[in-house]
């Protein structure tokens, strides 16, 4: 009788203990919690989404804008031009059935139709007033390729024929700093390199042009024939409500990818993780950034799972910081 009293009294304090301890496990896993979410999350999962819904209301409100084949022509420079300066004028004509597409910038929202404006391999410009000529200024001396596409306000290109389009040209006397930039006809263009860009953008003869300084850049040996793969989104920095979902989207030359009939894939990894293939040409909205800064790399690849090489430009690293 003694020993069962004694035992019955043991099992309770047993249960104590037992249940003292649950309770300290869960307020040590509340403390945890309570931690990771005071601290910068540390682990990053994306996902692929549907194309956002204000997308498609903006789609919408565009009437028949996205089934136009917008064509654009590259007046300035000229396929092979050599031009002498660091400045470059870019000068384009658009065509082709536009159902309304137009470059243009709300002045309201600071956005509209623009073309992407790619110097060599670096991020593209946004170029909306087609009536002015566009400037890449400060170009380094030596070979460049140029490549040019209409996009919608929401930075997605134009996929269709002849929207695309590409040259090549050299710049003579770019790297001297000691002089002022100026056309071929002898027009001030831009003073010294070596007196900065912001004493540029003041002493301009036209203030009102796009354009854009360009760091030191050189083209690779790019074959027109070729597999080529133009990097054109994400790039730079996302904020807010546009930092989540990002869209991934870029231009096929010469390549059909595997979904699409063709024998060609797209790869791209973020922050060098694990590699993920893209089988049709389209673009593709990624949900689950975190933020901070981000690496996005794109890249092309043949049937046998290698890059396909074409002056560098079909495997592109970029940089892009994300603040929610
Ligand atoms: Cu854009």
């Amino acid at each position: 009788m003694r020993i069962s009293i004694r035992f019955a009294s043991f099992l309770s304090l047993l249960g104590l203990i037992v249940f003292t301890g649950a309770c300290e496990s869960v307020d040590q896993n509340k403390n945890a919690t309570a931690t990771s979410t005071a601290t910068p999350p540390g682990e990053q999962k994306l996902t692929p989404v549907a194309r956002p819904t204000a997308i498609e209301q903006l789609m919408k409100d565009r009437g028949e804008q996205d089934q136009a084949k917008p064509t654009l022509r590259v007046i300035s420079p000229a396929n092979n031009a050599t031009i002498n300066g660091s400045t470059v004028e870019v000068k384009l004509d658009l065509g082709g059935d536009l159902k309304g597409y137009m470059p243009h910038k709300d002045p309201a929202t600071q956005k509209g139709n623009h073309i992407h404006v790619i110097l060599d391999n670096q991020p593209y410009e946004a170029y909306y007033e087609l009536g002015q000529p566009f400037e890449l200024r400060n170009v380094a001396e030596g070979k460049h390729t140029l490549r040019v596409f209409p996009s919608r306000p929401w930075h997605e290109s134009y996929k269709t024929e002849g929207a695309f389009q590409m040259v090549e040209f050299t710049v003579k006397g770019g790297g001297d700093a000691s002089k002022p930039t100026t056309t071929d006809r002898g027009e001030k263009m831009a003073p010294p390199a070596n007196s900065t860009a912001k004493s540029e953008s003041a002493s301009s003869p036209t203030p009102s042009r796009e354009g854009k300084d360009f760091t030191p850049s050189q083209a690779g040996v790019v074959d027109h024939a070729k597999p080529l793969l133009t990097y054109s989104r994400p790039k730079g920095e996302y904020k807010g409500g546009d930092a989540d979902p990002i869209m991934i989207d870029f231009w096929l030359s010469n390549a059909k990818l595997q979904g699409d009939g063709g024998d060609y894939r797209v790869r791209y990894s973020v922050d060098g993780g694990e590699a993920k293939f893209l089988d049709k040409w389209e673009p593709i909205w990624l949900s689950g950034w975190i933020n901070g800064k981000h690496s996005l790399k794109v890249e092309l690849v043949g049937k046998d799972g290698n890059v396909v090489d074409n002056g560098g430009y079909n495997s592109t690293t970029r940089e892009i910081t994300i603040t929610k």
